[in-house]
């Protein structure tokens, strides 16, 4: 039981005086006894102390009852990441062939923002802006490597040095009491550097380390480290944080082959079928998570947080783009680009004991994930967080624009990030504009962007979501709005 606050034991102390003060209304009738007026005088005194009672049980109810609101069980919470998957491929978002019915149960319990966005298109600095709230821009994680493969392991030491000085949700949680487990992609150095008390990475250089390395074998080679971990959370009678970021779909794209066999079709590209195998893949291993949470009898106050890291989509699905021959590791316009299948994501909130479930086509954003874990967990950090607590669908309604980043894929600067910047973008409505910038990239990344001539590109996503008409020279005002609109958001250095 939590202390009565001294504030108001002070307040029922002067109640008391002025109930005690006050002259007592005795009736006035000269032929009342004055021993009936002793005992009437007695009753109402009784009075007074029982209101005064009555008083202080009731502030003691409300404390209780804050007290055990406040001491409420904190929800155990699970990020899922997908790795490198297009909004549109899900069963849930609409797909009519790739099949994922776990995460489409998933979605049955969620407020689901079918308009969700990364803040880059990118592995690296996609997961950053994830964990810590921020943008590119100001965590300085902006691409996968400061110089390509080149003098890795020396030159990302002052960075993940620098990125962790910043706040995350894991470091918040632990603080908390929490227990939190990482596997899969992770970039930042040992798990233990990001804060997380058990996981998979290491993170060494010398034996591999980069973007997860023995990470990365969570999901395709089981997720006994995970259901273990929550065993254990269970035992220990310990709220719990999973960071679940599998290296799936991505590439190696090595279905098993009962699922290549599912999606193999004479008239379907073989890279489009693989993908299609590897989001079935990806979605069984959810699966697999999910029920353990049903088995342990625990998903009714676990909150589950879902997002993929950036777009993908199969080489072969954009043959008809000229500038396709430049890059033949996956389609122009997804991964690595400002484009609806490089930022767009569904965002999925699922707390059976807290949310009603519902498709929402307000704005989510991945800098959401922190402000939304602090506030299911009541905590409060002493940080700036520009994101809005996704468990609140109200307030997620009040953005009426959202904004990202996209820069060099493997090359950035840390101390200016903005001098491998590729593009900033909007999207206010149904219309989206992108800013081009000739940020530096000495990578074969390059083709990823270099095709791309236009300073501006305007498309009204509603009529266009694939966005195939570029309208800047129809709406010159939409696109001076806008710009003006970006250009506050960020200034270019
Ligand atoms: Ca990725």
């Amino acid at each position: 039981m939590s202390e009565i606050p001294i504030g108001l034991l002070f307040g029922l102390k002067k109640l008391d005086a002025y109930v005690r003060e006050r002259p007592l209304p005795v009736p006035n009738n000269p032929s009342t006894p004055s021993s009936q007026k002793e005992v009437f005088s007695s009753q109402l005194m009784k009075c007074h102390k029982n209101l005064l009672v009555a008083i202080l049980a009731s502030a003691l109810t409300s404390i209780l009852t804050d007290s055990s609101q406040a001491e409420e069980t904190p929800p155990n919470i699970i990020i899922i990441l997908s790795d490198d998957q297009a909004w549109t491929d899900y069963g849930f978002m609409g797909h009519k062939v790739i099949k994922t019915p776990h995460l489409d149960k998933l979605a049955e319990k969620s407020i689901v923002y079918e308009r969700g966005y990364v803040a880059s298109p990118l592995c690296r600095p996609s997961l950053a802006s994830i964990l810590t709230g921020k943008q590119p821009f100001e965590h300085c994680i902006s691409g996968n490597d400061v110089n390509g493969l080149n003098r890795r392991a020396e030159l990302d030491v002052p960075l993940r040095k620098a990125f962790h000085q910043h706040p995350t949700f894991v470091k918040e949680l632990v603080k908390q009491g929490y227990l939190a487990h990482q596997s899969g992609k992770w970039w930042e150095g040992h798990f233990s550097a990001g804060g997380f008390t058990h996981g998979m990475t290491h993170g060494d250089p010398k034996r591999g380390g980069r973007h997860g390395d023995i990470g990365l074998k969570i999901g395709r080679n089981g997720m006994e480290p995970v259901t273990d971990f929550i065993d254990m959370a269970i035992e220990k009678k310990k709220p719990f944080l999973v960071w679940y970021a599998p290296f799936l779909p991505h590439t190696p794209h090595n279905p098993p082959k009962r699922l290549l066999d599912k999606y193999t079709e004479p008239d379907r590209a073989k890279d489009v079928a693989k993908y299609y195998a590897m989001c079935d893949w990806f979605d069984e291993t959810c699966g697999t998570l999910l029920n353990h949470l049903d088995r342990k009898e625990i998903s009714e106050n676990t909150l589950v947080l879902y997002i993929c890291d950036n777009g993908w989509a199969a080489t072969s699905s954009n043959s008809n783009d000229p500038h396709q021959k430049l890059w033949g590791r996956y389609a122009q316009r997804s991964k690595g680009s400002p484009f609806e299948n490089g930022i767009r994501t569904p965002i999925m909130v699922s707390w059976p004991k807290k949310l009603q479930a519902k498709k929402s086509q307000h704005f989510a954003h991945a800098i959401d994930f922190f402000p939304t874990v602090l506030a299911a967990t009541r905590a409060k950090a002493l940080i700036e967080l520009k994101g809005v607590n996704l468990l609140d669908e109200a307030a997620v309604a009040k953005r009426k624009k959202i904004f990202g980043v996209c820069h060099a894929i493997h090359n950035m600067n840390p101390g200016n990030s903005d001098e491998t910047l590729k593009y900033l973008w909007s999207i206010e409505g149904d219309w989206k504009l992108m800013l081009r910038y000739p940020g530096k990239d000495t990578t074969g990344y390059r083709n990823v962007h270099i095709w791309d001539k236009n300073p501006v590109r305007l498309y009204n996503l509603k009529n266009d979501p694939a966005e195939k008409n570029e309208l800047s020279a129809k709406h010159p005002e939409i696109v001076t709005k806008m710009q003006a609109s970006i250009e506050a958001w960020h200034k270019v250095q």
